[in-house]
């Protein structure tokens, strides 16, 4: 506070709540999508699980933040929020309480949006939308029919996690250490028909289109390359002897060829599924089908397989190896079989020492076999005529000799899979597909969309609700009209998250998923969440973008233009969670410190891309310096008529470094130097003109942070916050500095220079400072060590 004549203003507390009442309303600066030079800015929508914790309060707080400072630059925007409202714990909640899932999620809801009120998280309510409503779904179900007839979606048989005691599917994360995560019996591979949208299709736009996001943090886009895993190598064909069929493996090592010792195939594959007529072979391969299906889980496991008593020939050298089914071999890459090739593969390895086979090595190295696999590529042997060639030089030789066979070719090979979205589950959206025992499966008439979730139901029943509800399964056939059956499946809740971002803008629209008029406003500006979503739901909204702007509904391919990832929350070094039992809720903190302190902890901790360590004391700390802007703004003295140019350059050079940090994201460092820009305020002995000046550009900065207190503030110096301060960039050119001159490292004296001169014309001036002059005694100089701001240092020969 400025010390000069106190006001006679009385003295009033710091009262967070009573503040955020008298301002809020005002706080609402969102606008309807579609306005020129707007900003959509959209942190990922919330699962309505009724906590509203730390890591909300973080996305959904830096996405303000960033809301706030675009505004104040001009912009419009737009910021709508919604809830991605389908999915298991609504239903196991259901269960549970025996209460309706969309009951247990409304309440949630309202819970939720109670707590994104108190924290001043404003967004435009106007455009609140739920996936689990049919005004929503529809669109889902319509975009999917779309894909159908883009021969993007099919079905097909698909193995899923089983569990026998609760005969129900289960989602990989429902398998823990291979056992159902509620009934906890052993999980068995089942094959079931499935739904799946063909993402393979794009692959290689999904994989160009990364080096088009140069707004994307770099790690974020390894991660989307790495699951797309593009891979070269061969495909080999080889002949089941005895018989016309064959047998063909995806390999990256083509050149390991006279290696294999055995061909593998999957447990479903069919030359398995053969074999296993005989009823002992079946017996056998029943073990390596129970487990889990996902690769990781399938990494774990012991690596265990069966003979089938065939044999496969080696197109090249005619050598007959032995089939064998494996657990590891996945159906659902590459050919669903592979060559075993022990000596340069570990999983390879371990599996023929389990089973005694043999281990041939064709890559020279002083290796030894008996105890792993040599893995590095290198100089061929054992390899009949592709000896002493090296590993690139034989894929290709051994790609055209195949080939001259037409036994196998060079092949791409993405690890990207189609997406499974089928899910055996109630609280989803209905997939909007016909079965007639005439006409096969047929889409469902458009116009008759939304086919609704049918919610008058019990779980008494167990297993899948929509199979036993009559009045949704028989329907008839859209084609032929004869009775027919839903399909029962709901959709993976992944795909509701997938185009939120595209049906927000025409959100209530009942003619369109997204309005002709609209679609230039995505992609959107700014995307901001979670480092958990980099792989699989930025995929997935990448994907269905693509398709989206191919059917003519987005003006671009990728739909975010930014994104942002946020780090997580920490308390004490580990993730806050309830199951660590060290949870701080924003809901506790609001009532002891109000919003803006929460605001600007959160922002001042750590870089909205790093890990926040939370703490009790930097709340203590930020409540304790709002409680001093209060008093500062409240406590006013008249200025004095006098102006401080010295404080004015520092306010100017502060307010170029929270610029530069807004662009750059660095929200910390914007919080930092609002601080600094208070600290000008506070060590002056007087409030003079500058002084006044500098508090409006301390609240102007402010307002992006801590919004309530902003505000209210300037009402109290009859101020109004409408725009960001221009940068006074000829104050801080012209600005003369001090800079200390050294002659061989031996201070001589001081010269006042431009701040912003260069080394040249700081030795000029150094050089016409008589004292400097003297001990340059004419002497050649041989160096010059030049620090901006601070020193010159000229090293002369002795
Ligand atoms: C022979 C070989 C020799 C292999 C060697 C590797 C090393 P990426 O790079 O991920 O594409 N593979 C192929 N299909 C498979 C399936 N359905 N399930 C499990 N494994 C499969 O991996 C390609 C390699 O993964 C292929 O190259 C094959 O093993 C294995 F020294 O073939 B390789
Ligand atoms: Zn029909």
């Amino acid at each position: 506070m400025a010390s000069s004549a106190k006001s006679s203003n009385t003295t009033t507390q710091y009262d967070p709540h009573h503040i955020q009442s008298i301002t809020q309303s005002r706080l609402q600066n969102n606008t309807d999508p579609g306005n020129k030079n707007q900003q959509y800015i959209l942190p990922m929508f919330p699962y309505p699980s009724g906590q509203f914790h730390m890591g909300h309060a973080r996305n959904y707080t830096l996405a303000c933040t960033l809301n706030q400072y675009y505004h104040l630059n001009g912009h419009s925007t737009f910021m709508p929020m919604g809830w991605d409202a389908f999915g298991l714990p609504a239903e196991n909640a259901a269960i549970k309480h025996n209460k309706h899932p969309k009951e247990w999620t409304n309440q949630n809801i309202k819970q939720m949006r109670e707590e994104f009120d108190r924290l001043g998280l404003y967004y435009n309510w106007n455009y609140d939308m739920r996936t689990c409503e049919p005004e929503y779904y529809r669109w889902q179900q319509w975009l999917f029919i779309q894909m159908y007839k883009h021969d993007l979606a099919y079905q097909k048989n698909a193995t899923v996690n089983w569990d026998p005691v609760d005969q129900t599917v289960l989602a990989n994360e429902q398998v823990i250490n291979g056992k159902g995560w509620r009934s906890g019996a052993t999980v068995e591979r089942k094959e079931i028909k499935q739904w799946f949208i063909k993402t393979t299709a794009y692959a290689n736009d999904l994989l160009s289109g990364i080096s088009t996001l140069d707004k994307w943090p770099s790690q974020v886009k390894q991660m989307q390359e790495n699951w797309i895993g593009k891979s070269q190598g061969l495909d080999i064909t080889f002949q089941v002897e005895g018989t016309d069929t064959s047998v063909q493996v995806f390999t990256t090592r083509g050149d390991t060829l006279f290696g294999a010792s055995a061909i593998l195939v999957a447990p479903t594959h069919p030359i398995a599924k053969q074999a296993a007529n005989d009823a002992s072979i079946a017996k056998q391969l029943k073990p390596l089908m129970t487990t889990g299906v996902s690769e990781a889980e399938i990494e774990k496991q012991e690596k265990i397989g069966v003979a089938l008593n065939q044999f496969a020939i080696c197109p090249i050298s005619n050598r007959k190896l032995p089939i064998w089914a494996a657990n590891y071999v996945l159906m659902d890459y590459g050919h669903g079989a592979i060559m075993l090739v022990p000596a340069h593969c570990e999983r390879d390895h371990q599996f023929a020492t389990k089973y005694n086979l043999k281990i041939p090595a064709v890559i020279q190295a002083e290796h030894d076999y008996a105890k792993t696999a040599y893995l590095t590529k290198g100089t061929l042997i054992n390899s009949g005529v592709y000896d002493g060639m090296s590993s690139d030089e034989a894929i290709i030789k051994i790609s055209h000799d195949l080939q001259a066979k037409n036994a196998g070719k060079l092949k791409e090979e993405f690890r990207l899979r189609d997406w499974g979205v089928s899910r055996q589950r109630y609280w989803g959206c209905p997939i909007p597909m016909i079965h007639c025992s005439d006409c096969g499966i047929v889409p469902e008439k458009e116009e008759n969309l939304p086919i609704k979730l049918p919610t008058d139901i019990t779980f008494e029943s167990g297993t899948n609700i929509l199979k036993s509800l009559p009045e949704f399964l028989n329907t008839t056939c859209p084609k032929c009209n004869k009775s027919a059956t839903r399909e029962t499946d709901t959709f993976d809740t992944f795909l509701d998250s997938s185009w939120y971002y595209a049906r927000f803008l025409s959100q209530g629209d009942t003619h369109h998923l997204l309005d002709p008029k609209l679609k230039s406003s995505l992609p959107v500006d700014i995307y901001i969440g979670g480092i958990e979503h980099a792989i699989l739901h930025l995929l997935y909204a990448r994907f269905i973008n693509m398709f989206l702007h191919k059917i003519g509904l987005s003006d671009t391919k990728e739909p975010f233009k930014e994104m942002i990832t946020q780090g997580m929350v920490l308390k004490d070094g580990a993730k806050m969670s309830k199951s660590k039992g060290n949870i701080v809720t924003p809901s506790d903190l609001h009532a002891t410190y109000g919003a803006d302190a929460i605001r600007l902890f959160i922002l001042f901790a750590a870089p909205p891309t790093q890990s926040l360590e939370w703490s009790d004391a930097g709340i203590e700390g930020m409540h304790r310096f709002l409680k001093k802007v209060h008093h500062y703004f409240t406590n006013q003295a008249k200025p004095l008529q006098t102006e401080r140019p010295e404080d004015w350059l520092e306010s100017q050079k502060i307010l170029k470094q929270i610029t530069t940090d807004y662009e750059k994201r660095q929200l910390n460092t914007t919080v930092a130097g609002a601080m600094k820009l208070f600290n000008i305020l506070t060590n002056s002995k007087d409030r003079t003109l500058t002084h006044e000046k500098i508090e409006k550009i301390f609240l102007t900065v402010m307002k992006p942070i801590a919004p309530h207190i902003a505000l209210y503030c300037s009402d109290a110096i009859g101020f109004e916050i409408n725009h960001w301060p221009s940068i006074d960039q000829e104050t801080i050119d012209h600005a003369q500095i001090e800079i200390s001159i050294q002659v061989n490292g031996k201070m001589r004296g001081k010269v006042k220079v431009g701040a912003q001169d260069s080394e040249d014309q700081v030795l000029k001036a150094a050089q016409s400072n008589p004292i400097v002059l003297k001990h340059l005694d004419h002497k050649q100089i041989r160096k010059v060590i030049f620090v901006p701001g601070r020193l010159l240092n000229i090293v002369v020969s002795a």
